[in-house]
């Protein structure tokens, strides 16, 4: 088979965001979109000659193509070695394990997450490194100058490769190898998971026992990548039934749905668990590295409880009995419960910037074990991806070991730490000029001089400004620093509100409006949230001259 170098001319805009490079799957079939990225990220990779790349998607429309696109590229850049998941199958934390397993040069994820997908929706395209993890700045920084000149790609157009069986297919370029290896999309990460978790105890508590009722699950795909690893993991293994899952069969357009685990998005896994007789319920996304987790009756718990509540019960999991329990770790805008559970362990505890590349120099340290983010995302350094299957098997390693429900768990945690009361308003789809404008407004006015020690009234309770920033990091490890990760007023009373762009859209500009207010154990633990939080609200629409800019009153989405 003969290498091909055809010429092409750069395209605007391929900067990968928060979580690669994410567009509307018109962007990616202009010709030579998809064929020009690819190359750009092989072209940051030194090591490329002989090197082995993981290789898979959540199923969403032109995953296949794409797949198929990358095979082609990789063969005429002299890669080694593809292991690509059975029809372009994988999940991203899936691939991040196969990364680690097989210690390959790194990965290509093809994803837009939680964004909806099908023809005319969302397509992405993600590079994951060595370690596992999302690229770093560093690296996406270099993919995107690369795709600025691009000047031609190196491609086999005549390859012919089938991925819907498993097995290997040796191929000859130009006398080099070049092999591709189809793998059961499942096996390795259900292998894994069997590793870091109690397998057995987990069946019980799903089977029930003699004097045990069997605890009920419903565990919702959301038509995305997960439903072949949940039948597998929770029915061929743990016990569970058909009818303790939902939605497992993935979908090119996810049925037409947005597959984000959240109150709005998964409303319907939230009415399901409400009727009926479950003790638990649990949603991932589109590529399945977010999760939500629900109790009886749907009662919701946060991902900053989660995030909280599984790190101070760790110590059962067998994982981390063999590791111990390093340091913890969250994202700038999530609600600071973990923080507290980090001071009463006497652990190390981290706020990074918002997305998941943050976290993986700190693993892979030896500095954290846990982690998680606001937007649904909680993982462990297992891998260095967030993980969705992880963590329902991670609450329910816990549950069976502690015999505690869901309901149980949070409000001894309550009790015992306070609860951080958070919510983020999202305002979808506004104008990127003017909400650049608010945010650049904004730092003006909170960075102004008098700012900070300022006043602030709402039916006469005093908000006062303790601390307000552009939130930066240096990265401990290497030095690296982030900038503009977002806008941040911290109160007297330990409330904050932050302000960032999205950087995961493919259109317009989604401002996001973090908001948290803290009450220890002795205050009030049982308000709703939208009661505990309406003054903040009416601050952080103030502050931002939010209606201004974005010519709303209220937000498209509540999470
Ligand atoms: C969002 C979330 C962020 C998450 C990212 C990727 O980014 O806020 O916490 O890491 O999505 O998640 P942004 O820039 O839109 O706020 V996923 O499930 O896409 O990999
Ligand atoms: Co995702």
């Amino acid at each position: 088979l003969k290498v091909e170098e055809i010429e092409t001319v750069p395209y605007e805009g391929q900067q990968p965001g928060t979580s690669g490079l994410r567009k509307k799957v018109k962007v990616f079939l202009q010709k030579n979109y998809v064929e020009n990225f690819i190359q750009s990220i092989l072209n940051v990779n030194e090591e490329l000659e002989g090197c082995t790349l993981v290789v898979g998607g959540d199923g969403r429309y032109l995953v296949k193509e794409v797949v198929d696109t990358i095979i082609k590229i990789c063969a005429g850049n002299g890669v080694g070695k593809l292991i690509i998941g059975q029809n372009g199958l994988l999940s991203t934390p899936a691939v991040s394990h196969l990364i680690r397993k097989n210690e390959t040069l790194g990965g290509i994820i093809l994803t837009a997450s939680h964004n909806p997908g099908g023809v005319d929706n969302d397509f992405g395209i993600k590079f994951n490194t060595s370690n596992g993890g999302p690229a770093p700045d560093g690296v996406t920084n270099e993919i995107y100058r690369h795709s600025t000149i691009i000047k031609s790609y190196k491609i086999v157009p005549n390859i012919k490769c089938d991925i819907t069986t498993i097995g290997i297919t040796r191929f000859k370029i130009e006398e080099k190898d070049f092999v591709v290896e189809v793998i059961d999309s499942v096996k390795d990460y259900l292998d894994y998971m069997k590793e870091i978790f109690n397998f057995p105890l987990i069946k019980t508590l799903l089977e029930g026992s003699d004097d045990k009722k069997k605890f009920n699950i419903l565990i919702d795909s959301m038509n995305g990548v997960t439903g072949p690893y949940v039948k597998r993991i929770f029915v061929d293994e743990l016990g569970a039934t058909e009818n303790n899952l939902r939605r497992v069969v993935p979908m090119e357009d996810f049925g037409g749905i947005h597959p984000d685990p959240n109150l709005t998005y998964a409303e319907d896994l939230v009415k399901e668990v409400r009727k009926g007789d479950y003790d638990f319920g649990a949603a991932f996304d589109g590529d399945g590295d977010r999760n939500m987790i629900l109790g009886r009756g749907a009662m919701f718990v946060t991902p900053a409880d989660s995030l909280a509540i599984l790190a101070s019960w760790l110590h059962v999991i067998p994982y981390f009995q063999r590791t111990g329990v390093k340091g913890f770790a969250r994202s700038m805008p999530t609600a600071a419960a973990v923080d507290r559970v980090a001071k009463d362990m006497g652990k190390e505890m981290f706020e990074v910037p918002t997305g998941w590349k943050y976290f993986g120099n700190l693993m892979d340290a030896d500095r954290l074990s846990l982690c998680g983010e606001e937007s649904f995302g909680t993982g462990s350094d297992h891998i260095r991806e967030k993980d969705g299957v992880w963590a329902a098997l991670a609450w329910l390693n816990v549950i069976a070991h502690s015999g505690l429900s869901v309901k149980e768990l949070l409000m001894k945690h309550w009790r015992k730490y306070g609860r951080n009361y958070f919510a983020r308003h999202d305002f979808e789809e506004c104008s990127l000029d003017s909400c650049r404008q608010l945010m650049s407004d904004l730092e003006r006015t909170v960075t102004a001089e008098g700012f900070v020690g300022s006043k602030h009234y709402i039916q006469d309770v005093e908000n006062a400004v303790v601390a307000a920033d552009n939130f930066s990091y240096m990265d401990p490890i290497d030095r690296s620093v982030a900038l503009n990760q977002g806008i941040r007023l911290v109160f007297e009373n330990g409330s904050r509100i932050i302000y960032r762009l999205s950087g995961t859209g493919s259109q317009g500009a989604t401002l996001r409006v973090y908001l948290e207010a803290y009450t220890p154990c002795d205050g009030d633990i049982h308000m709703s949230t939208e009661e505990r939080l309406e003054s903040l609200v009416t601050l952080a629409m103030r502050f931002g001259r939010v209606r201004k800019y974005t010519g709303r009153d209220k937000p498209t989405v509540i999470t």
